[in-house]
């Protein structure tokens, strides 16, 4: 007889996951998930079901409204073997006894609007607490937040418990300003907003750094504080020091929430303009008082359109402003595109548009990966002769910070400035344009490749090849790097040669550090890249590595810092362990702050105070608190150690590297600063302007 195999739910989910993961695989009247999304929560969900201690052959009641909850438990269910028991929400209390009974039930899933009926009925019912689960936190799920990053406090208890037994993972971390900077890397990374928790005092001040990098950075960021109780409030209790006002220069949104029912308003506002609805993108901060998070809510007082979720609102570009720009374009010999932060969704159209326009191309470090580094636009090695050389000048969602040289005139030599952006920050800071477009980049771009048509305009083409040329020619001098320096001691060059070496096509690349930071720009060719950022700020290195891979746990996730970088957050390792996140943290250990140290040599008559540390064995503190750590001394031996960090991750791979590699950043003055730009070449183009 023919033997039938029928698929489980469980596994035919997993197989159209595999098929089609970005077909809409289920919906309700709200929301609606792919194929992939509805697997990966339902294999979140069964994991969180038999860390529960529930096994096959358990029954789960399930007390919940008509949502898209419903099939992600019973194929969570499938996946486990539970039983679901469906309890209808109309029935009343002696009759959800009466199931919860007969079924025998072991856990029990209850939407939070229906706790009332629960807790009606919560004696006779024999199901412990710890395994009752509430779907909920509501807003926080309506806008796809699956994780929040934090350390408690009994400040913020109540809501840390809410948000846990609803069912988003809790990510409890060693430092709150590691939790800060891993809501930053999800918030980058993904596009979406990252939601980090923190207790009062210490808990909201030990923020204030990651914070800060985040406002520079223009990441959608919530923090959720902890507060003293009203009843307490300016009397002197706990923790208690005005938050909201050391917050409020560094977030778009600061503030004390004291009446229970406008909470989720604000926190919808609080939301909206950490993503930027008509401003600049950034972190907020919220704090509600303890007695308000204990509160009960009047359902008929909470507005639906305040956890609805928003779609994001799009700006379309002036059509006069469009012409001139195309008019702009087609007159320019020697146009150059820089794009940045704002220009983070437009890879398609921006790549169109090179290819139509014959302009060159620089990327900048918030916008990495846009442009494949193959395109002949990409002249990222002789960035300072084409910044100097342009005589039209794109940017696209970017500001003309201190990486640009504030678009100055000593910089940009020959160049007009044609701006595209969706929030005044990032449109008319430094140097105005003309014109300048008030627009989605996506919508400005596509306007202007459709009324241009292709290939537009009288290039300079003698000089766009020289510098393609020079472009192609300084590439490949750099695989040329000698692995050791005079010393003998390895050169940071060679840690990047291994990871390209080993490491996957997709990896996701990090970067902290100084000297190291200013090799890695160049040496880590990941198209997925973070680094310290506008804000130079060392120590993001190893919580940005740790949301990346939590969230992206199948792509290797691979973290390069220099040892000074390293060791302000390497107590995350233990995070990092206990969460199971893989990354491969990569320590350049020259036991210096190097690029300070190299400062003071050269320009502090060789007086190095302060700058030295010791050869620490980053691999042995890794070991002691449970990852995997190796330490290299020989350069051969790196790709292996790195393969090997990779198959063991959560891993540190030590690499003992010499003070005398002096980077490109060390040579220009970066770490000296001077007067006028951060540059010296540019600062003495500056001086030669003023005189
Ligand atoms: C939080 C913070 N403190 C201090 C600095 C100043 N700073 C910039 S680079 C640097 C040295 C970094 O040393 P390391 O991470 O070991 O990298 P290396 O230069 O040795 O490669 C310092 C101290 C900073 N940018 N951020
Ligand atoms: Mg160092």
């Amino acid at each position: 007889m023919k033997q039938t195999n029928p698929l489980t739910l469980g596994q035919l989910l997993s197989a159209q996951s595999r098929l089609q993961p970005n077909r809409v695989g289920a919906s309700d009247l709200d929301r609606s998930m792919s194929f992939c999304q509805w697997n990966t929560r339902a294999c979140q969900l069964a994991n969180a079901l038999k860390g529960l201690g529930l096994g096959k052959g358990d029954r789960v009641a399930v007390l919940a409204y008509n949502r898209i909850e419903w099939v992600e438990i019973y194929v969570a269910a499938a996946k486990s073997g539970l039983i679901v028991v469906p309890v209808n929400f109309r029935l009343t209390g002696p009759e959800v006894i009466y199931i919860l009974e007969d079924c025998e039930a072991a856990a029990l899933i209850v939407e939070s609007a229906l706790i009332d009926t629960l807790d009606a009925c919560r004696d006779a019912v024999d199901v412990p607490d710890s395994r009752i689960i509430v779907i909920d936190a509501k807003l926080l799920k309506a806008h796809g937040i699956e994780r929040v990053f934090g350390l408690q406090g009994g400040h913020i208890q109540p809501i840390w418990d809410h948000v846990a037994r609803s069912g988003i993972q809790i990510i409890d971390v060693r430092d709150e300003r590691a939790a800060v900077h891993m809501a930053h890397a999800h918030g980058e990374l993904t596009g979406t907003m990252g939601v980090a928790m923190v207790t009062a005092g210490p808990g909201v001040t030990n923020t204030v750094t990651a914070m800060a990098n985040a406002s520079l950075a223009r990441v959608p960021l919530l923090l959720i504080g902890g507060c003293t109780t009203r009843p307490q409030a300016n009397m002197g209790p706990l923790q208690d020091i005005p938050h909201t006002e050391i917050l409020r220069p560094i977030t778009r949104f600061s503030r004390t929430t004291r009446v229970p029912e406008q909470v989720l308003r604000e926190l919808d506002e609080a939301i909206a303009r950490s993503k930027g609805d008509m401003d600049e993108p950034g972190p907020v901060y919220i704090e509600i008082p303890t007695d308000v998070l204990r509160q009960p809510l009047k359902k008929q007082l909470v507005l639906d359109d305040w956890i609805a979720p928003k779609s994001s609102r799009r700006f379309y570009p002036d059509p006069v402003l469009v012409a001139e720009a195309v008019e702009m374009i087609r007159q320019s010999r020697r146009p150059l595109v820089i794009s940045g932060r704002g220009a983070c969704e437009a890879s398609e159209p921006l790549c169109w548009f090179l290819d139509a326009t014959d302009a060159l191309y620089l990327d900048t470090q918030e916008s990495r990966g846009l442009v494949p580094a193959t395109h002949s636009a990409v002249v990222a090695s002789v960035r300072a002769a084409v910044m100097a050389q342009a005589d039209l000048v794109i940017t696209l969602g970017r500001k003309l910070d201190y990486q640009l040289g504030y678009g100055s005139p000593a910089v940009f030599q020959n160049a007009r400035f044609l701006r595209i952006a969706d929030n005044a920050g990032e449109l008319i800071d430094n140097r105005r344009g003309s014109p300048e477009i008030f627009s989605d980049v996506v919508l400005a771009l596509d306007a202007i490749v459709e009324k241009s048509g292709s290939k537009s305009g009288n290039r300079d083409e003698e000089w766009l090849a020289a510098l393609r040329e020079k472009h192609r020619e300084r590439i490949s001098k750099e695989d040329s790097t000698p692995e050791r320096c005079e010393d003998g001691k390895i050169h940071p060059k060679a840690i990047f040669a291994a990871i390209r070496e080993v490491a996957a096509d997709n990896y996701i690349g990090i970067a902290d550090g100084g000297d190291l930071l200013s090799f890695a720009r160049i040496g880590l060719d990941s198209t997925t890249y973070l680094d310290s950022g506008a804000f130079g700020c060392l120590g993001v290195g190893v919580p940005f590595a740790i949301a990346a891979s939590l969230h992206y746990p199948e792509r290797q996730v691979i973290s390069v810092n220099g040892d000074g970088a390293y060791g302000i957050n390497a107590m995350e390792i233990d995070t990092a362990v206990r969460h199971g996140a893989k990354a491969v943290f990569i320590v350049s250990n020259n036991a210096a702050w190097n690029i300070e140290r190299y400062d003071q040599e050269m320009n502090y008559g060789g007086r190095v105070v302060g700058t030295t540390l010791n050869h620490s064995d980053y691999a042995a503190m890794a070991r002691a608190l449970g990852a995997h750590g190796e330490r290299v001394e020989d350069p051969a031996e790196l790709p292996g150690a790195i393969s090997r960090a990779l198959k063991n991750a959560p891993a540190v791979v030590d690499v003992v590297t010499s003070q005398f590699a002096v980077s490109s950043d060390a040579q220009k003055g970066l770490g000296f600063v001077p007067d006028y730009q951060p540059l010296t070449a540019w600062d003495e183009a500056e001086r030669r302007r003023r005189e």
